[in-house]
């Protein structure tokens, strides 16, 4: 069979990750003709296509050969991984992605007396992820049934299905809704790019080094703050010392100030007010927090 030269991403065809997945890409220099209702998606300059498909299918498609990225919840490639065993390619987390954040979580109704994992012991636990709840109960000792659910487990135990569930949770809304109680974090889950745990050697390989690359600067610059202020030089080293961590930053003088200084530093991460204020109080004024667009070193 000829291998193909074009390589292919898979992504989540209508749902939380399209949006985000489809803008990271475009960040990254890959467009797409808009046939966003079809199944595949010819890439415009690059040779890269795309595959819009249920977030489920994902880790599959990769593990048979089908496409060589996939772009979903860590807590679908997960689940895939242990559900498909040893029998099938291995994935690997490329990049984690920064978006679609949320965690799989156990929770039990409000008049659960849970202290310990051990409370869950003979209970029935409904989830959509009975692979990473096994997996938990074993590594906890813990002897309870897991009771496969496909959508809707936060009504199981009203519904007398089940005693607790193990679900995704992001703002806790859902949770409150059901009158359940959030009692242990299994996963921290957010959006990432998988592939298999051995790239192609062909030009595919050489596309996806590009892609990691360019990918590499555009959560750098995503993550990046231009910090400005004024300080005088009497209080130039205590509101260094706060500034939230990144290169030197530059000091430049102030008209007609002598005893002033302007000050920018690059931050490698979000700038709190929390933290701006704790500058303010070491002496600085005149305070913006930028976001940055384009970096080259
Ligand atoms: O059709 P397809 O199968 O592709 O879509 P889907 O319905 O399976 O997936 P979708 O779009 O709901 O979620 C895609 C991915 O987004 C998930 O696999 C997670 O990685 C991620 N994600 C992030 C979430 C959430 N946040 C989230 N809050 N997925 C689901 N939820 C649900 C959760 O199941 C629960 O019902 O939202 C509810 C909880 O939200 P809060 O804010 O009330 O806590
Ligand atoms: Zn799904």
């Amino acid at each position: 069979m000829k291998t193909r030269d074009r390589l292919r991403i898979a992504m989540q065809k209508s749902g939380r990750l399209t949006e985000p997945a489809l803008e990271l890409l475009n960040r990254c220099g890959l467009t797409f003709r808009q046939s966003r209702d079809k199944l595949f998606c010819f890439g415009d300059g690059e040779p890269v296509d795309l595959l819009l498909v249920r977030d489920d299918d994902i880790p599959g498609l990769i593990a048979q050969g089908v496409c060589e990225l996939g772009i979903v919840g860590r807590n679908v490639m997960n689940e895939f991984q242990l559900a498909a065993g040893r029998d099938s390619a291995p994935l690997r987390e490329w990049r984690p992605l920064g978006f679609g954040r949320c965690r799989l979580s156990i929770a039990v109704p409000q008049e659960f007396d849970y202290r310990r994992p051990q409370d869950l012991a003979g209970q029935r636990i409904a989830t959509s992820y009975p692979g990473l709840l096994g997996e938990w109960l074993r590594t906890h000792g813990v002897d309870a049934t897991a009771v496969t659910l496909s959508g809707s487990v936060e009504i199981a135990p009203k519904l007398g299905t089940a005693d607790a569930i193990c679900d995704l949770v992001q703002s806790g809304g859902t949770l409150v809704a059901n009158q359940l109680r959030e009692t242990e974090v299994l996963l921290e889950s957010e959006a990432v790019l998988a592939g298999p745990v051995a790239l192609p050697a062909d030009e595919r390989g050489d596309m996806i080094d590009l892609l990691l690359k360019r990918l590499d600067g555009v959560i750098q610059v995503r993550e990046s703050r231009l910090l400005l202020l004024q300080t005088s030089r009497a209080t130039l080293e205590a509101v260094t010392r706060l500034l939230p961590g990144g290169p030197q930053p530059t000091l430049l003088p102030v008209l007609g100030q002598p005893d002033q200084l302007m000050l920018q530093a690059l931050c490698a991460g979000e700038v709190s007010w929390r933290q701006l204020e704790e500058i303010k109080k070491a002496g600085a004024r005149e305070m913006f927090v930028l976001p940055v667009e384009k970096m080259l070193a």
